[in-house]
């Protein structure tokens, strides 16, 4: 295949959706993979710039992740943190020791006054990714969790209070003012992309930010390629972190249905394919209802080549 002429775009979060980034690097040529990832998530701590889903993406395409704790390296010490917390510093969110060199790098590109694209670009490079990773914009975008008695910045809803308050909503404040990755948007102009995937990542903190980035949506439902979706909801449980919880508090539906009924209100017409699993297949008619296609398949991505064969069927569904 012409990794220049085929690219497949990749919208994904943190560790669900990069388990079928995995899969699709592994079963398309090198560099043929884009992933376009949710920032959002990204704040500033201790004076570093921490980018928890790009850092998902690259440790997981470079081999390097800890998929038991789903988030950061395999193989990881502690020694900054246990020195921190003697000397009574904040360690509510851990940076392993080797962690804090991406964060080191990337915080030190970026006063020197690269862009988080390039920076982003730099550590796959510096990782060995022949996968691209995209930042879904370069300016701040900062998601704030909307609880029932309070507001809460993303990693202190997720991490510090372990998704425990009840959410009423989410906003992303500095979005009004974001541009779509530059590069991302010159592929899909170019014509070379050959079909977009939703990774199954959360609905409303992953895949919400990438899509409300002005103008992203309608390029993506305006370009000449299948969008496809595979859902993050499975038999009613999330395929990992609150999507479930949240989708509760919203009082929407925790069913497959539930997500694609999200994506047809909030993006009509973005989706061609809504992928559910084998387990929900007497789902479809209900979905396929809301007017969108659905494929039945299963995608519960336990090992390698489940991750694999995932990839497959979508890259079939989209004819690639
Ligand atoms: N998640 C946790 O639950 N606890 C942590 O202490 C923690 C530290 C951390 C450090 C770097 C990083 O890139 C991610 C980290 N995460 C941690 C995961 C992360 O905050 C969330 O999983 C994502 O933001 C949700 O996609």
């Amino acid at each position: 295949m012409d990794s220049a002429a085929n690219s497949v775009l990749a919208l994904s979060g943190g560790v669900g959706g990069a388990k079928l980034a995995l899969g699709l690097a592994d079963v398309l040529a090198p560099g043929q993979l884009h992933v376009m990832v949710n920032t959002g998530d990204d704040f500033q701590h201790l004076g570093l710039h921490i980018c928890p889903d790009i850092d998902t993406l690259l440790y997981t395409l470079s081999g390097n992740a800890n998929a038991a704790q789903g988030w950061g390296l395999e193989g990881e010490s502690w020694h900054v943190m246990d020195a921190l917390a003697r000397l009574g510093g904040d360690t509510w969110f851990r940076l392993g020791d080797q962690d804090l060199a991406t964060h080191l790098r990337r915080t030190a590109l970026l006063a020197q006054g690269d862009n988080l694209l390039q920076v982003t670009d730099l550590l796959a490079r510096q990782l060995g990714i022949a996968s691209h990773i995209h930042p879904m914009c370069d300016s701040a975008v900062r998601t704030t969790v909307h609880c029932e008695d309070r507001d809460l910045p993303f990693q202190h809803y997720f991490v510090k209070e372990q998704c425990a308050p009840a959410v009423t909503g989410f906003s992303f404040a500095g979005i009004a003012d974001a541009c779509p990755n530059e590069r991302v948007m010159a592929l899909l102009d170019s014509g070379a992309v050959s079909a977009v995937i939703v990774c199954p990542s959360n609905p409303f903190v992953s895949i919400d930010p990438i899509l409300q980035v002005p103008g992203l949506w309608q390029a993506l439902r305006d370009a000449p390629v299948p969008v496809i979706l595979v859902s993050p909801i499975v038999a009613g449980l999330a395929l990992k972190g609150p999507a479930a919880k949240m989708m509760a508090e919203l009082a929407v539906p925790v069913t497959a249905r539930g997500v694609a009924q999200h994506y047809c209100e909030q993006y009509p017409g973005l989706l061609d394919c809504f992928v559910i699993d084998d387990s929900d297949a007497t789902l479809a008619s209900d979905i396929a209802a809301l007017g969108v296609e659905v494929a039945v398949t299963p995608t519960i991505m336990k090992s390698r080549e489940d991750k694999q064969q995932l990839a497959r069927s979508v890259l079939a569904l989209a004819g690639v």
